[in-house]
C-alpha cells in the first residue's frame, strides 16, 4: 500500500516538471517571437522621397534643415533631391522616388503647372504625394495634402500694415512691387491677397510689378537699375515717378535691395519697405529703421511633415490643407520682446 502511495506521489511530481517545462517552453518561444517581430518593425523605416527647389535664400536653407531634423528626430529616412531650381530636375527626382519605391513623396513644386503627368504615375505606383510650401494646378486627387504657409494671408498683411501706415495721408501712393518667381503658387496668393486689400482705397496704385526671382542679386540689380537710371539720391523713382512705397515678395530680394540703397547713398527714409520671410538679416534692418514691416512666413515646417508622413503611412487621410502659424513684425514693435531667428 506504502509502495503505491509512493509510486502515485512521483507520477504526480513528473508531470508537474513536465507542465512546468512545457510552460517554460511556450514562454520562451513567445518571448523570441515577440522580439523579432519588433526588431523587424525598427528596421523597416520608412522612406520619406524629398524634393526641394534648391538653396535661393537663407529661407529655404532653413526649410531643408527642418526637414531633416524633423526626419531624424521620427527615425524617418530622406532621400533628398535639389533641384537646383529647375522644374524639369524635380520631374526626374520625383521619377526615381517611384522607381525607389519609396512609401511617401515630398516636393516644394516650384511652379504651379506641368505636374499631371508625374503625379499620375506616383498615383498608379501607389505612393501618397504630399505638397510643400507651394501650391499647384492639378485635379486634387493626385495629391494627399498640402503643408505651407498661407500666402494670400501674408500678402494681406502686407498690405494692411501698408493701409494703416497711409491713413492719413491724401494724395497717391506710388507702390512698387519686386515679386518672386514666376508662375509660383506663393507669388500669385502674395500678389493676390496685397491688391485685394489696397483696392479698397484707389488712393493705393501699383505703378510696376518687376520679377526678382526672389534672389538677393535681382534685388540688388533692380535697385541698380531705377537708381541708375533716375540719377537721383532723395528717394526710388520708376520712371520719373516717385516710389512711396516698395512690396517685396522676401527678404533676399529686399536684402539686395537695400545692398543697393546703401552703396549708392539713397535717401529712403520717407520710402515704406515691406518684406515677407522674416529672417534674422531683415529683422536686423528692420530695428535698424532700413524697413518697415515684416511679414513672416514660417520655414520650419519638418515636425508637421513628418506627422502628415506618419499618418499616411498608417492609411489615415491627412487634411487636404495644413497651414503652419505666422506672425508679423512691425516698426511699431517692442523689439525687447524679439527671439533670434535663428537663420
Ligand atoms: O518666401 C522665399 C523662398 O516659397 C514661401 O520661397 C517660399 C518662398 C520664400 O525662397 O524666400
Amino acid at each position: 500500500m506504502k509502495a503505491k502511495i509512493k509510486k502515485i506521489q512521483f507520477l504526480s511530481i513528473i508531470i508537474f516538471l513536465a507542465a512546468l517545462i512545457f510552460l517554460l517552453i511556450f514562454i520562451l518561444t513567445k518571448n523570441k517571437n515577440n522580439t523579432s517581430h519588433t526588431k523587424n518593425e525598427n528596421s523597416e523605416k520608412l522612406i520619406l522621397g524629398f524634393s526641394q527647389i534648391g538653396s535661393e535664400s537663407a529661407w529655404r536653407t532653413r526649410n531643408t534643415q527642418s526637414i531633416f531634423e524633423a526626419a531624424a528626430e521620427n527615425d524617418i529616412q530622406i532621400i533628398f533631391d535639389d533641384a537646383q531650381q529647375k522644374q524639369e530636375n524635380q520631374l526626374k527626382a520625383i521619377r526615381s522616388f517611384i522607381v525607389y519605391q519609396v512609401d511617401v513623396i515630398a516636393f516644394v513644386p516650384i511652379v504651379e503647372d506641368g505636374w499631371d503627368n508625374v503625379l499620375t504615375e506616383a498615383k498608379e505606383a501607389g505612393i501618397p504625394v504630399i505638397l510643400v510650401d507651394r501650391q499647384i494646378n492639378a485635379d486634387p486627387s493626385l495629391y494627399a495634402g498640402f503643408l505651407g504657409e498661407d500666402g494670400l494671408e501674408e500678402g494681406r498683411r502686407a498690405a494692411r500694415f501698408l493701409l494703416n501706415k497711409c491713413r492719413n495721408r491724401t494724395g497717391t501712393v506710388s507702390i512698387y512691387e519686386m515679386s518672386g518667381t514666376e508662375n509660383s503658387s506663393v507669388v500669385r496668393d502674395r500678389a493676390k491677397g496685397f491688391r485685394e486689400v489696397i483696392s479698397a482705397d484707389p488712393k493705393f496704385q501699383i505703378i510696376h510689378s518687376e520679377d526678382g526671382d526672389f534672389l538677393r542679386s535681382r534685388g540688388k540689380e533692380i535697385a541698380e537699375n531705377l537708381i541708375t537710371s533716375s540719377r537721383r539720391k532723395d528717394g526710388l523713382y520708376f520712371e520719373g515717378q516717385k516710389i512711396d512705397a516698395v512690396y517685396s515678395h522676401n527678404d533676399s530680394m529686399t536684402l539686395g535691395m537695400l545692398d543697393s540703397i546703401e552703396n549708392y547713398k539713397v535717401y529712403t527714409g520717407n520710402t515704406i519697405i515691406i518684406s515677407v520671410d522674416a529672417e534674422q538679416k531683415s529683422i536686423d534692418a528692420l530695428q535698424a529703421g532700413r524697413l518697415n514691416c515684416v511679414v513672416e512666413c514660417n520655414p520650419n515646417l519638418g515636425p508637421k511633415l513628418m506627422e502628415l508622413v506618419k499618418d499616411i503611412a498608417e492609411g489615415k487621410t491627412i487634411p487636404r490643407v495644413t497651414y503652419n502659424s505666422e506672425t508679423m513684425f512691425t516698426e511699431n514693435d517692442d523689439f525687447s520682446t524679439y527671439q533670434p531667428r535663428g537663420y
